[in-house]
């Protein structure tokens, strides 16, 4: 028998509107930016996966011209000729080959897996051990900026059951500014949905303080990274003091980070990203050491577009639970599809395909108006 080989890898950026702009503490999105990575082996099978950040390099160490050179580089050239089905093999090599990039690193593991379940016929969630469900409750994010445009959204999302989680995004506005708007949005959808926020690590900790303990007392469920990343020893103060949940999102940019959060009790909850860790393959290390440590787990994004977000999604199929429900919506704030088979959104929840690999294809014709010249 011969064993397939990696044969080519192609980087393709991809420039999609967003339906509205999309506002962040540290950035405005109008537009994301995907790298797509084509895995071409010698047995004929193509894999395909995706590499997508936020607001070019103001949210992470990589940016989308930045992942596509160190993949165009240094990653792929290192990957070519190995063994396609293992992807062990080609993770360790690529592990010896750069430090960190996660980013990259995860949209080439997403398109080995997808490589590997068309091969053998099965769902990447069924490489990944087997799926446990079928889909996942998918929440969306509040963040027009606006409390009466956001409330409207949020209504017309509930009654279209489409999500009955909303993540507001704070951080940019003063505080006081600020939950006035995330309270306003609480109250006016009451206990039809909900209601958490992200700071995106835009408050210090005597802001925190009062932020939590204002929207503990006015209903809100959950409070994602409030804190710089780097500031630890005030996470773990601030996980013992909030009457709220505290999730962590940016300072896991690792599994060693997911470990040492662990470690020193700073969250109780983790935000699961796939392009944090590596992969989806890494994503679930994290998960498995949140697990270990009694950390409840989220489901979250990159904002990637329909082949991250399946990669994401068939990774969280195969998790005990996943309490605080997902956010892979990022397909449903572009206003462009480049996969012939959009994802099924329905009844609250992203329904994942079980087709071999990943479980789209690209539309060629689409990619090709739409890829950067
Ligand atoms: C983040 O910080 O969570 C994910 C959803 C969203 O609206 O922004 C991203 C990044
Ligand atoms: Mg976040």
């Amino acid at each position: 028998m011969t064993i397939a080989t990696i044969e080519h890898i192609e980087t393709i950026l991809v420039d999609l509107p967003t339906i509205r702009p999309h506002k962040l503490a540290m950035h405005t999105i109008s537009q994301q930016t995907l790298v797509i990575i084509r895995v071409r082996c010698s047995d004929g099978i193509e894999g395909i996966g995706e590499s997508t950040t936020v607001g070019g390099l103001s949210y992470a160490y990589e940016s989308p011209e930045s992942i596509k050179t160190n993949i165009d580089c240094h990653l792929a050239p290192a990957l070519i000729g190995l063994a396609a089905s293992n992807i062990n093999a080609a993770m360790q090599r690529l592990d010896k080959v750069a430090k960190g990039n996660t980013f990259a690193k995860s949209g080439l593991e997403s398109a080995l897996l997808d490589a590997q379940g068309k091969r053998s016929g099965l769902a990447v969630s069924e490489l990944l051990g087997g799926r446990v469900r079928d889909s996942l409750e998918v929440g969306w994010v509040l963040a027009s900026g606006d409390t009466a445009r956001d409330v409207d959204e949020a209504q017309r999302l509930l009654d279209l059951r489409r999500h009955r989680i909303f993540k507001v995004k704070v951080g940019a506005q003063p505080l006081e500014h600020d939950l006035k708007h995330v309270v306003a949005i609480k109250q006016a959808l009451g206990d039809r949905a909900s209601v958490r926020v992200d700071v995106n690590q835009h408050w210090n900790e005597s802001q925190a303080i009062r932020g939590c303990r204002v929207l503990g007392d006015n209903g809100i469920d959950l409070i994602e990274q409030p804190l710089s990343r780097q500031d630890r020893a005030g996470q773990v103060r601030l996980n013992q003091r909030s009457p709220v949940p505290i999730m962590a999102d940016e300072s896991i940019e690792s599994v060693e980070d997911a470990f040492n959060l662990a470690a020193d009790g700073a969250a109780s909850v983790f935000a699961l990203k796939i392009a944090k860790n590596g992969g989806p393959r890494a994503v679930l290390r994290s998960a498995q050491i949140a697990e270990a440590a009694g950390i409840a787990l989220y489901g979250a994004t990159m904002l990637e577009g329909s082949i991250g977000t399946l990669a994401s999604a068939h990774a969280f199929l195969t998790l005990r639970q996943v309490l605080w429900g997902t956010e892979l919506f990022g397909p449903l704030l572009l206003t462009e599809e480049i996969v012939s088979e959009p994802p099924v959104y329905r009844d609250f929840a992203l329904h994942v395909p079980d087709r071999p690999g990943l479980g789209v294809s690209l539309d060629e014709d689409r990619l090709r108006r739409l890829r950067r010249p």
